[in-house]
């Protein structure tokens, strides 16, 4: 199946204040999901191989982005997503706190940057942002550019004017995920529905700030839900510039504390699948690396991942070491940077 874009063209990375009908990827195609399955069921040797070719024909294949977390504002979510550790209905411990302050963001943007990330991305446990909040994280944005790393927020559900707010900051992405696919998410959360994520998304999208935009695998889903997720992914409008594909880390306490595991390989061949369907994204090998072993990480930077989360916390959860992954690059010779796409 050839699934490069029938107009071969790059997307407009950070090209802020553009709309999607100025963009050069209008003529992309359409994925049903009972393509997007096919995909997922390819003989593995089949569907690495399909992937490392599309990874190969837009990007360096040794080139992976790190991309550093810092939740700026933890806990007290009012929201009920199933996986989360931060939302107030579950009992996991973790403490809610007050929006960071300007100084102590800069000095974790210096140290990601120092550390060798190009990218950082803030999170907040928010539902959706007051404009105060929104005014406030603007200025962190401000503080994180003037580090000359890539901004990226993630905030909830944002209103009318937000996005354009963050993107007068300089905010280069906005992560909003859509998670799972339509007909599972209603078994996760219920305090919102899918619409609600695509209005955000569309909101983004206008603003001219690049949509980064994924979702979690291993909630009990199955592989057809998988395929949805995927389709609904690369879909949007043009798809978004940069995919978290996030494996599900178990936190107790939370509803998915005991999830049986989902088989590492399954996980691979999401990423596989994401990489054929958006070959200019962003690709990024997020959550759950801590417990998935270097050689699941190795497949899945196979499989087309280029960029993962790099410092040793996500927000509330783990992440391996700075040293673990150094180690880890090195050895399958990869090295780091900003991965831009090629026609
Ligand atoms: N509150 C905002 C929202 O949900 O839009 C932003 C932060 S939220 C923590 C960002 C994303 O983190 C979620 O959409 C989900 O994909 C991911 N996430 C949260 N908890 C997770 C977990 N336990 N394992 C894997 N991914 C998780
Ligand atoms: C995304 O898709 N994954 C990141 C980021 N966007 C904000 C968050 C992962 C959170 C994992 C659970 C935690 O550490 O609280
Ligand atoms: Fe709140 Fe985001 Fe966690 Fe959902 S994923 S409970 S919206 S912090």
């Amino acid at each position: 199946m050839d699934a490069t874009f029938a107009t071969p063209q790059p997307l407009h990375f950070h090209a802020p204040h553009k709309t999607p009908a100025q963009r050069p990827d209008a003529g992309q195609r359409v994925w049903t999901v009972a393509e997007v399955q096919a995909l997922l069921e390819l003989p593995f040797n089949d569907l690495m191989f399909q992937a490392q070719t599309v990874h190969r024909q837009h990007f360096d294949p040794n080139m992976v982005e790190l991309a550093t977390l810092l939740s700026v504002k933890t806990g007290g979510c009012p929201e009920d997503c199933g996986y989360c550790p931060q939302s107030v209905h579950f009992d996991t411990g973790v403490e809610a706190g007050k929006l960071m302050g300007v100084d102590a963001v800069r000095e974790a943007a210096e140290r990601a940057k120092a550390a060798g990330a190009t990218r950082f991305c803030m999170g907040a446990a928010w539902r959706a942002p007051k404009d105060r909040d929104v005014e406030a994280v603007a200025e962190l944005v401000k503080a994180v550019k003037a580090t000359g790393l890539e901004a990226c927020a993630t905030l909830g559900m944002l209103n009318d004017g937000h996005a354009e707010t963050l993107r007068d900051a300089g905010l280069d992405y906005y992560n909003h995920n859509l998670d799972s696919a339509p007909d599972f998410y209603g078994d996760i959360i219920t305090t919102r529905d899918y619409q609600d994520r695509l209005d955000t998304l569309a909101r983004v999208r206008n603003a001219g700030v690049s949509v980064c935009c994924g979702g979690i695998v291993g909630l009990g889903e199955s592989r057809l839900q998988r395929a949805g997720l995927i389709a609904e992914l690369a879909n949007l409008s043009p798809y978004p510039e940069s995919v978290p594909i996030n494996h599900l880390v178990k936190v107790e306490g939370t509803p998915l504390a005991d999830q049986p595991d989902l088989d590492p390989l399954e996980f691979v061949r999401t990423i596989a699948v994401a990489r054929i369907t958006m070959p200019l994204a962003r690709v990024r090998l997020s959550a759950g690396r801590q417990s998935m072993g270097d050689a699941v990480q190795a497949l899945c930077f196979v499989a087309g991942a280029n960029s993962i989360f790099y410092g040793d916390k996500l927000l509330t959860t783990g992440n391996p070491d700075v040293d673990a992954d150094g180690a880890l690059l090195q050895r399958l010779g990869l090295r780091t940077g900003k991965p831009m796409p090629t026609p």
